[in-house]
C-alpha cells in the first residue's frame, strides 16, 4: 500500500475535475492528486455514447471561459455539438494545461474519512493506496450513477440489455433489429430519434410525455464562430448575468400581459430551433404562475398534434400530469416526426406499465413484446450520488448517508457541515442545473479555490460551513422551491425519480444571477456562514430573507431590471409603477372613485376606496411611498383596497405633489390639506369624521408620522391612530440596520440619501422635525402608534427607536418587526405572501382604534 500526502484530493476528471486541478494545482500552486473511475477524462460527456448524445446548450456557450486562447482556438463544428466533439475537446483542455498527471485513471475512491486530530482526509482507492489530503473535492458530477435496473427478469433475456450511460466506445449494431427504449427524458429523446432510421422495429415505452422543443442544431458557419470569438468576452459577462446562463434574451413580461395572438408570435419565435429559450426569453412567469404556464404548455402540445400524424398517439404523446419546465425540457429534432414511421410504435407505459424483462422481451400488464435490444434511458441519481456511495465519513464517525437521510443538501450547493474541508463543486442546492454548467462549474471552483487561498493566508487549518448557516440554506431552498411550480411535478430536480429517495429541491430555483450574487456575498463577507477553526461567522443578508422575498429580487436580476440607485428620475419612477405588477389583483367588493381636494395653489386628486358596507364607516388617509419622488396613487390602488376591505374602512389615498419638481414642504402641507379636507368632507362619503387614522409606507409613512405632529400642534384635525409601515424618522440617523442593509435590497443607502436630498431641496431644513419626527422636541399627545418594521430594511433601527421613543412619551404603541422582509415588501402582495400578515397585523390595530366604542372612550377620558 502506497501512501501519499497531498493538498487536494479531486474526485472525478470532468469539467469540474480538470477545471479545479489547473485552478488549485496550475494557478494556486497546491498539490493536487485526482481519482477518475473511467480510463480517461471526460466525465459525463466520456460515459453518455449512446448514438444521439448531443449536449442540448450551446457550444459557444457551453464551455470553458477561463482561457481566452483556449475559447478562440476550439473551433466547434455544430451548433450544439455531439458528444464525441465534446469529449475531444475536454481530452484536449486535459492535454494543453498539462493535467492528466494529477489523475489516477480506472480507480475509484472507496472511503474517504476525516481526521480530527490531524485535520486531513484519509482517501483510499481501489487500487489499494491512500491519500492524505487536506482537502476534499468532490467533482464527481450529477449524474454520475446511473438509475439501476429496475425491471426483474434482466439474466432471462436472450439479447442485449444496455443503459445509455454505459454504451460500449465500439457501439452495438442496431442495423436490422427490434430494438425497445424505456424512457422518454432528454436522453430517451435523442437516442430514439437518432436509432430510427437503422433498425427494423423500435418501442418506445413512455411513462410520462414530455414537452420536448426542436433543438435547432445545424453546423456552426464560420461567420457564426468569427462572431462568437470575437465577442466573447461580453457574451460571458452576459451569460453569467442571464437566468441560464447564456446571452439568451430576457423575458420581461408576463404571459398573461399579451394577447393570444401575440403570445403565439412569441413561443413561435423561440418554438423554432430555440433550445432553452423557450423557457428563458418567453415569459418570466412560466416558472411560477399556473395560468402563465398552462399558455406554453397549449401552445407545445398544439405543435405536437400538428407533427404527428395518428391523433392518438399524437395525445398520447401530450404531457397533462405536469406543467411546463417542472420537469428538464428535453430538446429534439425529429423526434416527432419518428412516430409518423411505420416501424416506429409508442407505449403507453403509465397505462400498462412495464412488469418485466422476458427471455423474448419485455412483459407489460397488457402483453409480451419481443427485442432483440433493450435500451434503458431511465436517467440517474441526480446529485451527490457518487459521493454517497464513496464512504465518506466526516466528524464523530458520521457518514454522508446519515447526514443526507432526509435529503441532500450543501450550503450554497459547496459545503456540507460536520464535513470539514470537503467541497462539492455544482453540489446538491447549488444552481447549476439551470445554469450552463461549465460557467457554473468554473464559477464554484473559483469560490473553493478563494476560500482555500483565504484560509492558508491566514493560517487556518479547517473550514466548515456552520449549523445554522446549512439549516438556513436549506431552508431557503425549499422556500423558493415553494413559490415555484417545481414541486408539482415528479422529477429528478426534486429528487423523485429514484424511489426510496427523500422528495426534496435538488437545487436552488432562482435562476443564476441570484445564485452567484449569494456566492458573492457569502466572499464578500469573508466567507459568511463558514467557520474557519471553529470561530464563527454571521449569516448573509440574503439568508437572512424570506424564499418569496428572494425568488422576487432573482426575478428582477432575471429580467435585468436596472436597480433603482442606478435609474434616473424618469427610470425609478417607472419601475416604481411596475411594482403594480407584483401586487394582487384589487379587490372586486370595494369601491373605488376620485375626488378633489383643495391645496394652496389649486386642487389635487385623491382616492377614495369604500368597502360594500353600511356606513358610517371609520376612515384611513393613506400615503403613498416612492421616496417623495414616486409612487402614484396607481401604484397604491391595490394596498388601499385591501385595507378598506380588511379594516372595513374608508380608505383615502391623496396624490401628493412629488419632488423635485416639488421639494418640501409641498408633500406634507398636501396631506395635511387633504386631512383637513377629509374631517369636513368625508360624512358626504359614508365616513365618519370622528374616526379617523393617518397611514403610510416608506416616504408615505414620514409623511403621515409628521402629519400627526402637526395635527397636534395646529390644533387638529383630530387622529385617532397613526399607521407607520417602514417610515423613515431621520434622515441623519446612523442606525446599524442602516450599517448592515446598507446595500438594500431595494433601497440602498445611497438611494436613500438622493430621495432625501430631492425631496428636502434645501439641506439647512434635515433637521426640521416636519422631515425628520424623531428630532421632534416632545412626541407626548400623538395618536396610538402601530410601527411596523421589516428586518432587512436599512430603516428598520429607526423605526424602532421612533416606536420607543412613541411609547416613552406616553404614546400608546405597537411595535411589529417582520423577519425575512424588506423595504417596500408591503406593496408587493402578489409575490410576496406574507405581505397579509402585516395587513392582518394593520387591520387588527386599526379594528380597536378606530372602533367607535373605543372612539367614544376616548372622548370622554
Ligand atoms: O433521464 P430522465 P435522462 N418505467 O430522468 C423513465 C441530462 N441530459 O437520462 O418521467 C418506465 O430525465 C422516466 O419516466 P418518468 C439532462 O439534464 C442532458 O433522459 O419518471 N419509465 C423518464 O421518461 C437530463 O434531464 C443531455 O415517468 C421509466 C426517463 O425514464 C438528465 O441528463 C442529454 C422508469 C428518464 O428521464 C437526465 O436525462 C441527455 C420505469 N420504471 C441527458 N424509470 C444534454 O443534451 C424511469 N423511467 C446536455
Amino acid at each position: 500500500m502506497n501512501e501519499q500526502h497531498v493538498d487536494v484530493a479531486i474526485v472525478g476528471a470532468g469539467f469540474a475535475g480538470l477545471y479545479a486541478t489547473h485552478r488549485l494545482r496550475n494557478l494556486q500552486g497546491l498539490s493536487v492528486q485526482g481519482f477518475e473511475a473511467a480510463p480517461g477524462p471526460g466525465g459525463v460527456w466520456f460515459w453518455n455514447r449512446y448514438p444521439g448524445a448531443r449536449c442540448d446548450f450551446e457550444s459557444i456557450h457551453y464551455s470553458y471561459t477561463f482561457d481566452e486562447a483556449l475559447q478562440r482556438e476550439w473551433r466547434w463544428s455544430e451548433r450544439y455539438a455531439a458528444q464525441p466533439e465534446i469529449l475531444a475537446y475536454l481530452e484536449h483542455v486535459a492535454e494543453r494545461f498539462d493535467l492528466r498527471r494529477s489523475f489516477r485513471f480506472d480507480t475509484r475512491v472507496t472511503s474517504a474519512v476525516w481526521d480530527d486530530s490531524t485535520e486531513r482526509w484519509t482517501v483510499t482507492t481501489d487500487d489499494g493506496n491512500v491519500t492524505v489530503a487536506r482537502y476534499f473535492v468532490n467533482a464527481a458530477g450529477a449524474f454520475s450513477v446511473f438509475k439501476a435496473n429496475e425491471f426483474p427478469g434482466e439474466a432471462d433475456f436472450r439479447g442485449t440489455v444496455i443503459h445509455t450511460s454505459r454504451w460500449p466506445a465500439e457501439g452495438i449494431d442496431l442495423a436490422g433489429k427490434r430494438v425497445a427504449v424505456i424512457g422518454t427524458g432528454s436522453t430517451g429523446i435523442q437516442v430514439s430519434q437518432t436509432i430510427a432510421p437503422q433498425v427494423a422495429e423500435l418501442t418506445v415505452f413512455q411513462r410520462t410525455a414530455n414537452f420536448a422543443c426542436p433543438l435547432g442544431n445545424r453546423p456552426l458557419s464560420d461567420e457564426e464562430f468569427g462572431e462568437a470569438v470575437a465577442n466573447y468576452e461580453t457574451r460571458r459577462v452576459e451569460s453569467r448575468d442571464s437566468i441560464a446562463g447564456a446571452p439568451y434574451p430576457r423575458a420581461v413580461k408576463s404571459a398573461l400581459m399579451d394577447s393570444p395572438e401575440e403570445r403565439r408570435k412569441v413561443y413561435d419565435k423561440y418554438y423554432q430551433g430555440g433550445g432553452f429559450r423557450m423557457l428563458a426569453s418567453t415569459y418570466y412567469d412560466l416558472i411560477f404562475n399556473p395560468e402563465a404556464n398552462a399558455t406554453a404548455a397549449d401552445y407545445i402540445r398544439d405543435r405536437i398534434r400538428e407533427r404527428v400524424k395518428d391523433p392518438e398517439v399524437a395525445e398520447l404523446l401530450c404531457p397533462t400530469d405536469h406543467a411546463y419546465g417542472t420537469k428538464r425540457p428535453p430538446f429534439e429534432i425529429d423526434y416527432y416526426e419518428m412516430f409518423n414511421l411505420p416501424h416506429v410504435r409508442l407505449v403507453d407505459a403509465r397505462a400498462t406499465p412495464i412488469e418485466r424483462i422476458t427471455e423474448r422481451g419485455v412483459a407489460t400488464t397488457d402483453r409480451e413484446f419481443e427485442f432483440d435490444v433493450i435500451v434503458l434511458a431511465t436517467g440517474f441519481d441526480v446529485g451527490a450520488g457518487a459521493l454517497m456511495r464513496m464512504g465518506v465519513v466526516g466528524r464523530n464517525g458520521r457518514t454522508l448517508t446519515e447526514h443526507w437521510a432526509d435529503g441532500q443538501r450543501a450550503y450554497i450547493g459547496m459545503a456540507t457541515h460536520g464535513f470539514p474541508n470537503l467541497f462539492h463543486i455544482n453540489g446538491p442546492q447549488s444552481s447549476a442545473t439551470l445554469f450552463n454548467n461549465p460557467l457554473a462549474i468554473e464559477d464554484s471552483v473559483d469560490f473553493v479555490g478563494g476560500l482555500i487561498a483565504q484560509a492558508d493566508a491566514r493560517g487556518h487549518t479547517t473550514a466548515e460551513v456552520t449549523e445554522a448557516a446549512e439549516e438556513r440554506y436549506n431552508e431557503l431552498v425549499r422556500e423558493v422551491a415553494d413559490a415555484t411550480l417545481f414541486p408539482t411535478a415528479t422529477s429528478w430536480y426534486m429528487g423523485a425519480n429514484i424511489p426510496g429517495k427523500p422528495r426534496t429541491p435538488m437545487y436552488l430555483f432562482t435562476g443564476a444571477p441570484m445564485y452567484r450574487a449569494i456566492c458573492a456575498e457569502v466572499e464578500a463577507m469573508g466567507y459568511a456562514g463558514f467557520s474557519f477553526d471553529g470561530g464563527d461567522t454571521s449569516l448573509p443578508n440574503t439568508m437572512r430573507l424570506d424564499g418569496s422575498a428572494v425568488f422576487l429580487l432573482a426575478g428582477l436580476m432575471n429580467m435585468g431590471a436596472k436597480p433603482l440607485e442606478e435609474c434616473d428620475l424618469d427610470e425609478a419612477r417607472a419601475a416604481m409603477e411596475g411594482f403594480r405588477l407584483m401586487q394582487l389583483p384589487i379587490p372586486a367588493d370595494v369601491t373605488i372613485s376620485d375626488l378633489s381636494y383643495p391645496i394652496d395653489s389649486g386642487v389635487r386628486t385623491a382616492r377614495l376606496y369604500r368597502p360594500a358596507i353600511e356606513g358610517p364607516l371609520p376612515v384611513v388617509v393613506f400615503l403613498h411611498g416612492g421616496g417623495w419622488i414616486g409612487g402614484s396613487l396607481d401604484s397604491f390602488d391595490e394596498p388601499c383596497a385591501a385595507l378598506a376591505q380588511r379594516v372595513g374602512a374608508v380608505v383615502v389615498s391623496p396624490d401628493y405633489r412629488l419632488a423635485p419638481e416639488h421639494p418640501f414642504p409641498a408633500a406634507i402641507d398636501d396631506t395635511m390639506a387633504a386631512l383637513r379636507w377629509v374631517t369636513e368632507h368625508i360624512g358626504e362619503y359614508g365616513g365618519d369624521p370622528a374616526r379617523i387614522a393617518v397611514g403610510g409606507e416608506s416616504a408615505g409613512a414620514n409623511l403621515a408620522a409628521v402629519a400627526a405632529l402637526r395635527a397636534r400642534d395646529e390644533g387638529g384635525p383630530h387622529l385617532c391612530a397613526q399607521v407607520l409601515v417602514t417610515p423613515l424618522t431621520d434622515p441623519m440617523a446612523e442606525t446599524e440596520s442602516r450599517r448592515i442593509f446598507a446595500w438594500g435590497p431595494i433601497l440602498t443607502s445611497e438611494l436613500g440619501a438622493r430621495m432625501v436630498s430631492l425631496y428636502l431641496g434645501d439641506p439647512m431644513q434635515v433637521t426640521s422635525p416636519w422631515v425628520a419626527p424623531a428630532l421632534a422636541a416632545d412626541l407626548s399627545g400623538l395618536p396610538p402608534a402601530l410601527v411596523i418594521t421589516m428586518e432587512v430594511d436599512p430603516l428598520r433601527d429607526e423605526g424602532e427607536d421612533y416606536a420607543s421613543a412613541l411609547e416613552a412619551a406616553g404614546v400608546p404603541t405597537v411595535c411589529r418587526r417582520f423577519d425575512g422582509l424588506f423595504h417596500t415588501a408591503y406593496s408587493l402582495s402578489g409575490a410576496i405572501p406574507r405581505v397579509a400578515e402585516i395587513q392582518e397585523a394593520i387591520s387588527d390595530f386599526l379594528a380597536l382604534r378606530l372602533s367607535a366604542e373605543q372612539v367614544a372612550a376616548t372622548s370622554v377620558v
